[in-house]
């Protein structure tokens, strides 16, 4: 009898049809449940896991896991696998999209052509991103995949994160330092409550008023209404969001903004990225019910 997981949230099309093809699929919890799968926006809660008493492993599609209850898991010894890697490179294109995008107004530029407005409105001169400094916070995969990008787009490196890392970038202890030195700010940090806030008021007023925020990681690690106060005020020049605090609420006075690109999460979202996510949380839980444990457990 194939063992019983609980597909807790769809997360793509075809997760369902690959698991259907090794385990019983559940839609709803059910005591009998071993497995479960969850997206990295939905998370589990301890209430989730006390309804759940045979689970053993809980598999994250999605590389942030912040939304699932670490310690209820750890103490129910419930293994956490999620989906690193194999999302990386599609997570930094959209960064780089962003920041392309919102430097070169892209997103009006398409507007003002719709509107059939070519030749007879003027169009603002966008910023050029070659030679400017490009501050990374976060240097993880992720991180690091930007920065190959955006050092191939002839920007200049510099980051900040816990520990310094062993590469050819100029490291930053200082977060708001690194804000003052950046023409584009990219976050690319995990959420949770070690980072929350940490993109506070102060490190925007040293982004200064030509500088641009990208943001491909959480909104929680930007302290939200400071970052709506930075635009409407102009201190600072522009941001590129695909992630927001309160997903899918965006602040209403960001609709308005032409400096501000915005995309509803989809960073992971391309056709490559989501497949090899799906077959990543199918081949975590067939490992791990092999005894062979998960693929890519979580830490
Ligand atoms: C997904 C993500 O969109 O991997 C993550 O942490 O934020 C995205 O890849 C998300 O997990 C799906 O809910």
């Amino acid at each position: 009898m194939s063992i019983p997981i609980y597909l807790a949230h769809e997360c793509t099309p075809l997760l369902p049809e690959l698991l259907a093809r090794e385990f019983r699929v559940f839609r709803e919890p059910d005591s009998s449940i071993r497995g479960m799968v969850t997206s990295g926006s939905q998370g589990v809660s301890v209430g989730q896991m006390e309804r759940l008493p045979n689970l053993q492993i809980i598999a994250n599609f999605g590389v942030g896991v912040e939304q699932i209850d670490m310690q209820a898991a750890q103490a129910r010894h419930i293994v956490v696998a999620n989906t690193p890697d194999v999302l990386t490179e599609s997570v930094a294109e959209l960064a780089l999209g962003l920041l392309l995008a919102t430097a070169r107004r892209l997103t009006v530029a398409d507007r003002l052509v719709r509107e059939r407005l070519w030749g007879k409105r003027n169009f603002p001169l966008g910023t050029q991103v070659y030679g400017k400094n490009c501050g990374v916070v976060g240097m993880g995969r992720i991180g690091q995949a930007i920065a190959r990008r955006a050092e191939a787009f002839g920007m200049k490196i510099a980051y900040h994160t816990r520990n310094r890392r062993d590469l050819p970038y100029r490291f930053v202890t200082d977060l708001q330092a690194l804000a003052q030195d950046s023409d584009f700010l990219v976050l690319a940090l995990p959420g949770g409550p070690a980072t929350e806030g940490m993109i506070e008021a102060r490190v925007l007023a040293a982004l200064g008023p030509t500088g641009i925020l990208i943001n491909v990681a959480r909104g929680s690690v930007v302290d939200e209404p400071a970052l709506v106060r930075a635009l409407l005020t102009g201190q600072i020049g522009g941001a590129g969001l695909d992630v927001f605090a309160h997903e899918p609420q965006v602040p209403e006075e960001l609709l308005d903004l032409e400096q501000v690109v915005l995309t509803p999460h989809l960073g992971s979202a391309t056709e490559e990225a989501r497949r090899a996510m799906a077959e990543l949380c199918v081949a975590n839980l067939r490992s791990f019910f092999a005894g062979e444990g998960a693929l890519t457990p979580w830490p």
